[in-house]
């Protein structure tokens, strides 16, 4: 019987993929905006829109920011009738359905007390929810809230209410707003690096059962003497799968048995005093 012994190696890097924090909003800290009073589409990335006899001041201020050297500047003069009268609103961004998201902004009135909406919703004006009610400090505070893009959305845009009836006691008094921030929820800051595995270990073989081909992946934390065979249900070595020293990382090796009869077979691993045993089965 002639016998093929086939095997490819190869060493992959194993990757941490880890999301970078960014905003996936248009400029939530107003940097992309000049200063002074602001009407309409003024403010780059933002809508000011007052409806029914809700006016306000809106202006872009540099005496007093939390984040870079500029922030925004409400002034309500008269409510309206309902919430929605006095809005600034974050313009659309893309959203991926069923993504949980976290948002996030800073702000801060002269009198604390004054009451600011959030809510998300599609830009034909359809709200996701209201995602939460603030009371102001009179210091600069993070407000947060997380939400999930629904079923059929792909953009999203960020409303901010401020004619709450409540806010009829703070008429003129001066809000403040920075920094707000949308970003995917569970996203951390930390540089993308390059991890090698921190064991040793013999994963199953896939595809199993296999026929002829299947791949046998094992990790190594430093240069090891490896030895994989291929073992029978006698216990008898039919196949030395591969011999010699590797790197340290994630190794996958393909196993033909093109020549071995169907059945059940074991994978043994030996490397630097760990040993290691799966069962495989080939079905043909
Ligand atoms: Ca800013």
């Amino acid at each position: 019987m002639q016998r093929f012994i086939h095997f490819s190696v190869s060493i992959i890097f194993v990757f941490a993929f880890i999301v970078t924090a960014q905003p996936i909003n248009p400029d939530g800290s107003f940097e992309d905006a000049t200063t002074g009073e602001k009407f309409g589409t003024d403010i780059p990335g933002w809508s000011i829109i007052t409806g029914g006899t809700g006016t306000a001041i809106f202006e872009i201020v540099e005496d007093d920011v939390y984040d870079g050297s500029k922030s925004l500047k409400v002034q309500l003069l008269t409510l309206g009738t309902n919430a929605w009268d006095i809005q600034i609103v974050n313009e659309p961004f893309n959203v991926e359905a069923g993504t949980e998201y976290k948002y996030s902004i800073w702000a801060r009135a002269d009198v604390a007390g004054v009451i600011l909406n959030f809510t998300i919703g599609a830009p034909d004006y359809s709200e996701f929810g209201r995602l939460g009610q603030a009371s102001l400090s009179d210091q600069w505070q993070e407000y947060t809230f997380n939400f999930t893009a629904p079923a059929g959305a792909s953009e999203a845009r960020a409303p901010i209410h401020l004619s709450e009836a409540a806010n009829n006691a703070y008429i003129e008094v001066a809000i403040y707003l920075d920094n707000l921030s949308i970003e995917e929820a569970g996203a951390v800051d930390v540089e993308q690096e390059n991890l090698l595995p921190s064991k040793f270990s013999l994963i199953q073989n896939y595809p199993n059962p296999f026929n002829p081909t299947t791949t046998i992946t094992f990790t190594l934390p430093s240069r090891s003497d490896v030895h994989l065979s291929l073992v029978d249900v006698l216990g008898k070595v039919v196949r030395e799968i591969a011999v010699g020293s590797y790197e340290a990382g994630l190794h996958k090796v393909e196993l033909n048995a093109s020549d071995l009869p169907s059945g059940v077979y074991f994978y043994r691993l030996e490397a630097g005093g760990f040993v290691d045993i799966k069962k495989l089965i080939l079905m043909k």
